[in-house]
C-alpha cells in the first residue's frame, strides 16, 4: 500500500498533518489499529481545512475530530517541535521496515511482518527468491519509485483524454469516468481510478456482452496507454500506464472498473470518496434507515433487511433521497 501525501500548498497546518499521517501509518501498518488510524486521518484532515495555524492543543481541542489525546499531541509538537511517541517508533528499526515495505504496492501489514520476521527489511532484499513475492507484489517493486510519485492533474487529464477517445473508437456509447482524488480537484493525485460503464450494460441485463473489459484493455494496450497488467478481472482491471509518447514520464498505477449503468452513479460516488467522506454518508444513510453501497441505494425494511435499490441517474439523487444538501466533489473531504 502507498502512503498518503497531504498535498494542500500552503496548509498553514501542514507540519502538524504530517505527524498525524504518520501516527496513522504506523496505527495501520505496525499496530493494526484501524480506530487510531482513522482517528488520525479525520485529525489531520480537520486541520489540513483551516485558513489559519493552530496556536496550541487547547484551540485545537474545540475542532471536529480532536479529541484530548491528539490535541495533547499537537500541544508537544507546538511546544517542542518534535513528538516522542513518533521518535520512539523510529527508534525500533522493525517499525521502520515494516513502514517501509508496505509502500510496495500490494505488500499490506501482514505480508510486511511476515517478510521483516523472516529478516528481509530492505528492497534489495525483496528482490531475494525467498521473499517469495506475488505477482502485484512483483510489479510494486518494479516500480516502486515511480509509484511513490504524485501524478499532476495536467497528466491525468491527458491521460484521460487518451483514455476516452481510445475506449470510444471501440463504442461511442461507453461512459468513462475518473473517480478518486482527481475528480476531487486535488492538483496530484496518488494513481488514477477509472470507472466505465455503457447504457447496455445493466444489472439485470441480457446483452451484457456488449461491454468487454479485456477487449477495452487489450486495445489500451495497442494504444501504448496500458504498459503492465497486474490483475485482469471480468469487472477489474489493475495495472500500470503511461502517457503515450511520453517515455520520461514516470509509470502510474491505474485501476478501471467496468460497473453496470444502473450502479454507474453509486460507483462513482463510492469512488469518488475521500474515504472518511464515504464512511460519513454511509452513516447518515444509516440513521435515515438506508443503506448505501459502491453498488446501490436501499431502504431499510422495519427488520433492517434491504429493499429494493431506488433508482439513481445522478449522484444528485442519493444526496437527494437522504435529504442531504448536494456535495460538489472537492468539497467532499
Ligand atoms: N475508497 C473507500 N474506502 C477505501 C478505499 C477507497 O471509500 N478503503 C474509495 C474512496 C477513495 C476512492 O475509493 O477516494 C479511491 O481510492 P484511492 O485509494 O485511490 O484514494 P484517492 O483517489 O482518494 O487518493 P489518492 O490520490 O491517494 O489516490
Ligand atoms: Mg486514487
Ligand atoms: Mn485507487
Amino acid at each position: 500500500g502507498k502512503r498518503k501525501a497531504n498535498d494542500n500548498a500552503g496548509n498553514p497546518n501542514q507540519d502538524l498533518c504530517d505527524f498525524l499521517q504518520e501516527l496513522a501509518q504506523y496505527e495501520r501498518n505496525v499496530s493494526k489499529n484501524v480506530f487510531k488510524y482513522n482517528a488520525y486521518r479525520k485529525a489531520a484532515a480537520t486541520l489540513s481545512g483551516l485558513p489559519e495555524r493552530v496556536k496550541s492543543g487547547e484551540e485545537a481541542r474545540k475542532l471536529p475530530g480532536i479529541g484530548e489525546k491528539i490535541a495533547k499531541k499537537i500541544e508537544e509538537f507546538l511546544t517542542t517541535g518534535k513528538l516522542r511517541k513518533l521518535e520512539d517508533i523510529n527508534k525500533d528499526d522493525t517499525n521502520v521496515a515494516i513502514n517501509l515495505l508496505t509502500r510496495v504496492s500490494g505488500i499490506g501489514p501482514a505480508k510486511a511482518k511476515e517478510l521483516v520476521d523472516a529478516g528481509i527489511k530492505t528492497l534489495e532484499q525483496l528482490k531475494e527468491p525467498r521473499a517469495k513475492l506475488n505477482h502485484h507484489q512483483k510489479i510494486g517493486l518494479k516500480y516502486f519509485d515511480d509509484f511513490e510519485k504524485r501524478i499532476p492533474r495536467k497528466e491525468i487529464q491527458e491521460i484521460e483524454r487518451v483514455m476516452k477517445n481510445a475506449i470510444q473508437d471501440l463504442d461511442e456509447e461507453y461512459i468513462v469516468t475518473i473517480c478518486g482524488s482527481y475528480r476531487r480537484e486535488k492538483e496530484e493525485s496518488g494513481d488514477i481510478d477509472a470507472l466505465l460503464t455503457h447504457p447496455m450494460y445493466t444489472s439485470n441485463g441480457s446483452k451484457n456482452n456488449v461491454a468487454s473489459l479485456k477487449n477495452i484493455v487489450d486495445y489500451l494496450e495497442k494504444k501504448k496507454l496500458i504498459v503492465d497488467t497486474i490483475s485482469l478481472g471480468r469487472t477489474k482491471f489493475m495495472g500500470v500506464c503511461q502517457l503515450p509518447g511520453s517515455k520520461d514520464k514516470p509509470f502510474r498505477r491505474l485501476d478501471i472498473r467496468l460497473v453496470f449503468h444502473d450502479q454507474y452513479y453509486c460507483a462513482v460516488l463510492y469512488f469518488t470518496g475521500s474515504d472518511l467522506f464515504n464512511k460519513e454518508m454511509r452513516a447518515h444513510a444509516l440513521a435515515m434507515k438506508y443503506t448505501l453501497n459502491e453498488y446501490a441505494l436501499k431502504r431499510l425494511t422495519p427488520e433492517g433487511t434491504p429493499g429494493e435499490a431506488e433508482e439513481i441517474t445522478c449522484e444528485e439523487d442519493i444526496f437527494r433521497i437522504l435529504k442531504l444538501p448536494y456535495k460538489e466533489p472537492k468539497d467532499r473531504k
